[in-house]
């Protein structure tokens, strides 16, 4: 076999989830947090995918195995840099940077973690040439003490391999492929999901330091009763020993948000006691935008672990106190039904791809809620923690997908992946109040053989982790040959009626959609959602009468869907329509795409089409709001 990439030639030292914690670094008396974000050094992996491995590039300076170029982390380097040969590279590349550690922070005793927010695909690590993490599957957080590989008071190097190749058994899906070429045999990646396959150091790096007991992870499930009383249900893990005869305290303070304490528990000397219920009086609850004068309420859990002999770790911790049920006709939030107004995303913007940026964030979350939006998907990948911050603090009920997209084929290995993959999403996102909803796939072939049993075995996983909130999928197959739908808390189903089924003809849509739509219901007697619906639009092109691809066309495909999701909503078991997309995104080359898809109601420069206006109508008349 001719390796080519990481997954196939050391897949033995990819980690699955662990059962660690992965919260988020946050400053605190106990912890500092240093970035690691900035400018890289970078190269491509030549003349062959593995001869940084061959040569054993982590054992030196990026810079002295060859040319390297500056490459800004966070970023998708196959985005960023106008090289067609680093653009459409298939395979690993390094990346490499020192920095400074400080003495200090041996003297205070502190243990010093590396953390990544998303490297996409896979990723290898080194610290002053040890192997320190390994990780595959993107979108998702990894994290390990490298205390004992690290140099104080001096220079240090970090060295990573990433690989961006897609094969059978990786989630998402892709294929390799071997084409010849006018300078000989090449590979090329191959994959049917329809958005670019971005690759890089995408989020943030950081080190972050803890005590040596430290606060590894945190389970909150909230509640309130009639009478107005807030509960918190915690359930508090520690990392590091304790030393014999060494006792345990843990406090735990509710700030509000002016920072006012709202009540302390003590709990004493006692492992058990790291769970228990806090109790709020005159709690303010977290509401989803628009449905309450203050939306996206958010106390303080600050943590506070003590040892008798080690120096006390704090972890502040945002929470938002909320309910979420759902019957066979709706999704109730507080109690009070709620229909979702969104949108399907991507993490995408030019120059930058898939690289967290917190001015595009601010921006999207502005347009978000200029538009009267309460929800979105995150397809089909989840998105930066930073970014999943604001939803918890606009109010923006979030449907959290996994990567898991147009899956075929299915394996036991591909089921290993598919459910790490929701596994570290749940551990990741378990805390946030914006995220009502686990996306457990969006369009598989759920008409092949063996995706009944497969499924099955990702919704029980799932529910074993969380069956605090519903499982959705966003569904294609048709209704009769379906077999994911009977797994599934909530129904999403993707159509483009008057787009590839009989472009041109609107006409079609309402008897259609209504028709679809209620025998779903009718089959499942589950809430059923639109999770997909839409149009291309190439901002600036005007045809009257309206023709496909014009601004006119994706308006008035739009109005007969309003009209549809009317008569629905009337039907009683219609709990929400998510336009196909927010904005417009890259794909891979294709004659069907004119530079990427362009179904966005905004362009990839966030400027609105004549759609947003549109959109903004309606999404302020269904939360009975004039703007
Ligand atoms: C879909 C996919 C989405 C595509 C969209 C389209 O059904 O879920 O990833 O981008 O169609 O525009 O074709």
């Amino acid at each position: 076999m001719r390796c080519t990439s990481l997954l196939v030639c050391v897949s033995a030292l990819v980690t699955c989830a662990s059962s660690a914690g992965i919260l988020y670094p946050r400053e605190s008396e106990s912890r500092e947090v240093k970035s690691l974000d900035g400018m890289w050094n970078f190269r491509l992996s030549l003349p062959d995918s593995l001869v940084g491995f061959k040569e054993r590039w982590y054992m030196k300076d990026l810079s002295k195995t060859g040319p390297v170029i500056q490459m800004p982390v966070p970023s998708s380097y196959n985005d960023v840099i106008v090289d067609k040969k680093i653009r459409d590279h298939v395979g690993l590349v390094w990346y490499d940077k020192s920095f400074f550690v400080p003495e200090s922070w041996r003297q205070q005793g502190y243990r010093v973690c590396l953390r990544f927010g998303s490297v996409n695909y896979a990723a290898q690590v080194w610290v002053n040439t040890h192997l320190v993490l390994s990780h595959e599957i993107g979108h998702l957080p990894f994290q390990r003490d490298i205390t004992a590989n690290l140099k104080f008071g001096r220079l240090n190097r970090i060295t990573v391999a990433v690989d961006n190749v897609l094969l059978q058994t990786t989630v998402p899906q892709g294929s390799l492929q071997n084409i010849s070429t006018n300078t000989g045999p090449k590979t090329i990646q191959t994959y049917t999901f329809d958005f670019f396959n971005y690759a890089g150091i995408h989020r943030s790096v950081f080190l972050y330091t803890t005590p040596i007991v430290y606060i590894d992870d945190v389970d909150v499930t909230t509640n309130y009763t009639e009478d107005g009383v807030g509960i918190i249900n915690y359930n508090i893990q520690y990392g590091g020993s304790l030393s014999s005869g060494e006792t345990l305290n843990c406090s735990i303070t509710v700030l509000n948000n002016e920072n006012v304490r709202e009540k302390i528990t003590v709990i004493t000397n006692d492992e058990e006691g790291l769970s228990g219920v806090i109790k709020i009086e005159n709690a303010k609850l977290w509401w989803p935008y628009l449905m309450h004068e203050e939306p996206g309420y958010m106390y303080t859990l600050e943590i506070r672990l003590s040892t008798t002999w080690n120096v006390d770790d704090v972890y502040r911790l945002p929470v938002g106190i909320r309910t979420i049920k759902w019957t066979n006709t709706a999704f109730l939030i507080n109690n009070k039904p709620a229909y979702l107004r969104g949108f399907g995303r991507h993490e995408d913007s030019d120059i930058r791809g898939k690289g967290m940026d917190y001015a595009l964030v601010t921006r999207d979350y502005d347009l978000i809620k200029w538009i009267g939006a309460n929800s979105y998907r995150t397809s089909h990948y989840p998105y930066a923690e930073e970014i999943m911050d604001f939803a918890d603090k606009h109010g923006i009920m979030i449907v959290d997908e996994c990567p898991s997209v147009d899956t075929v084929n299915f394996s036991d290995k591909l089921l290993k992946k598919h459910t790490t993959s929701l596994a570290e999403l749940i551990k990741r996102d378990k805390n946030r109040p914006s995220v009502i909803m686990w996306s457990i796939a969006n369009e598989p072939r759920s008409d092949q053989k063996d995706a009944d049993s497969y499924f099955k075995s990702v919704a029980i996983f799932v529910k074993n982790l969380d069956g605090s909130r519903p499982i959705t999928a966003a569904i294609a197959t048709q209704l009769d040959t379906d077999q994911l739908g009977q797994h599934l808390d909530i129904i999403g189903f993707n159509r483009y009626n008057a787009w590839y089924t009989l472009p041109g003809h609107t006409e079609i849509i309402k008897s259609r959609l209504e028709d679809e739509a209620a025998k779903w219901h009718a089959k499942h007697n589950k809430p059923v959602f639109m999770t997909e619906y839409g149009a291309d639009s190439y901002a600036g092109l005007h045809m009257g009468p309206s023709f496909v691809w014009s601004e006119e066309y994706q308006v008035e495909l739009m109005s007969e869907h309003f009209r549809a999701f009317d008569t629905l909503r009337s039907k009683n078991f219609f709990i929400g329509e998510m336009i196909w997309n927010f904005a417009d995104f890259k794909t891979e080359q294709t004659v069907t795409r004119v530079g990427g898809n362009k179904k966005g109601i905004f362009t990839r420069q966030r400027e609105p089409k004549s759609s947003a206006y549109h959109l903004r109508k309606r999404y302020w008349s269904l939360a009975n709001r004039l703007d």
